[in-house]
């Protein structure tokens, strides 16, 4: 099983940090392939919590590759940042390798983030506001900054010139902001390339050798299928490819070196930021969810949006993303429920529609169709066998899985790195 992929199947945040993680002393290289610093995964290793945002989350066991390649947008001060806070709690960093054609988010990137999302007003995405959709508009539009230009000041004073000639006129003309000098910004980016070099690899040549080697390369996959820029809730999602064909091209290797897809679902759903989500519960029920799931983003500390489990959805990514199994995270959360409503399809305009609508609007009017299940009342956080588990709780995953297009392999059962059930 050479290179496993792993991504979100639902909206983010179901926990693919400590799917990563349970996987990890089998791994030998980590990769992030796309996204940036908008991802946040939450790893409780021995009891400590690790926030991480841009690096991926492999990072924390010892002996791992950890890549950043070139599908990611990296911002270079959060990069520093973020390592220099695992240093100071103890853990080894200097394995990280950056793919040099990994594109650079600026501060007119953030900056731009920011005003235009003011300036969308009721039809705001609710991106995170890193700054992460200008740099891959830059990237499409062929006017990025990459890893690698930040070692030839010249080519990077060009590439800046070129940059900021545009956003000026949107700043100062439109947004009423002042302009952005190019030697701020160049004399920034420099400032880091001495520290940066000796990360800097051609990581798709790495991850290849590595492949041929019959090293073990897991693809961690940041946000989820549902804000996938072309096979989300657009125009409610990031912009970058978070299925698992984002993991061939973000890394530069061919997709059928992949043997192993796992799509992570959560055993109810979330979401932050803006567009629509048919199981969203705007009551009690959906209050409960958050604070027992503790809900909030690892990121921004928003609150998430939360609701049922959503089957369509599952099948809809096991589809785009070629699920090989699915590892379903927080079955403990839903403890205690009398019963667990999940939605088994949808009704679009007085007519049931079974799978995900390919028309916005038809998703947008999508209302669930529930059919209930039993609850448990037992806790489950200590079992590691599915036949230990609450008969009720087995029930619910059971029937989850013969709706959700894959085989559940695993089931999270708590925070903690080992609180997992592993099916045989
Ligand atoms: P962006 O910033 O351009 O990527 O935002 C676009 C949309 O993508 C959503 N998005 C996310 N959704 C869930 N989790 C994410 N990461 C953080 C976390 C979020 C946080 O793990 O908790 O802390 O707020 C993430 N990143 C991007 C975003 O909400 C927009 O809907
Ligand atoms: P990611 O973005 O997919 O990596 O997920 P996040 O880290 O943003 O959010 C998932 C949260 O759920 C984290 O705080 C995890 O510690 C936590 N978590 C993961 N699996 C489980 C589980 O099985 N049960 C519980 N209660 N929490 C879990
Ligand atoms: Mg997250």
């Amino acid at each position: 099983m050479p290179a496993i992929v792993i991504i979100g199947a639902q909206w983010g945040d179901e926990g693919k940090g400590k799917a990563t993680d349970l996987l990890g002393s089998r791994i030998d290289y980590v990769v992030k392939f796309n996204g940036g610093n908008n991802a946040g995964h939450t790893v409780v290793i021995d009891g400590e919590k690790y926030a991480l945002h841009l690096l991926p989350s492999g990072i924390l066991s010892g002996g791992v590759i950890p890549v950043i390649s070139n599908g990611v947008v990296i911002d270079i001060e959060v990069l520093f940042e973020e390592l220099d806070a695992l240093i100071a709690r103890g853990v080894d960093v200097s394995r990280l390798l950056v793919s040099s054609n990994a594109h650079v988010i600026t501060q007119y990137h953030r900056t731009l983030d920011k005003v235009t999302e003011r300036f969308l007003g009721k039809r705001q995405i609710g991106t995170t506001g890193r700054g992460i959709g200008p740099a891959y508009a830059d990237k499409i539009n062929r006017v990025g900054i990459r890893i690698q230009d930040i070692f030839d000041e010249n080519i990077l004073r060009q590439k800046v010139e070129g940059a900021l000639h545009q956003k000026n006129h949107l700043l100062v003309k439109i947004y009423n902001r002042r302009a952005i000098e190019v030697d701020e910004i160049v004399n920034n980016l420099l400032s880091y390339a001495d520290r940066l070099r000796p990360m800097v690899a051609d990581t798709a040549l790495v991850l290849n050798q590595a492949l041929d080697a019959e090293k073990i390369v897991l693809f961690e996959g940041g946000q989820a299928t549902m804000l996938d820029v072309d096979h989300g809730t657009y125009p409610f999602v990031t912009s970058s490819n978070s299925t698992s064909g984002g993991a061939a091209t973000g890394s530069g290797i061919g997709p059928n070196r992949i043997d192993r897809v796992i799509g992570i679902v959560k055993a109810y759903t979330t979401r932050v930021g803006a567009g629509p989500f048919p199981t969203e519960l705007h009551d009690e029920s959906g209050e409960w969810l958050r604070a027992r799931g503790f809900e909030f983003g690892t990121t921004t500390g928003r609150p998430r949006r939360t609701g049922w489990y959503d089957a369509p959805i599952a099948r809809y990514s096991a589809r785009i993303n070629g699920v090989t199994d699915y590892v379903m995270t927080k079955l403990d959360v839903l403890t205690g429920l009398e019963k667990i409503p999940v939605c088994v399809a949808y009704e679009v305009d007085g007519v049931r529609v079974d799978e995900v609508p390919a028309s916005q609007s038809d998703f947008h009017h999508a209302k669930p169709i529930y059919e209930e299940f039993d609850g448990w009342q037992e806790d489950i956080t200590g079992v590691r066998e599915f036949a230990d588990l609450p008969v009720k709780a087995q029930e619910y995953v059971l029937a989850i899985e013969a709706m959700s297009g894959a085989r559940i392999s695993a089931i999270g059962v708590g925070p903690g790195r080992e609180a997992i059930v592993v099916r045989h």
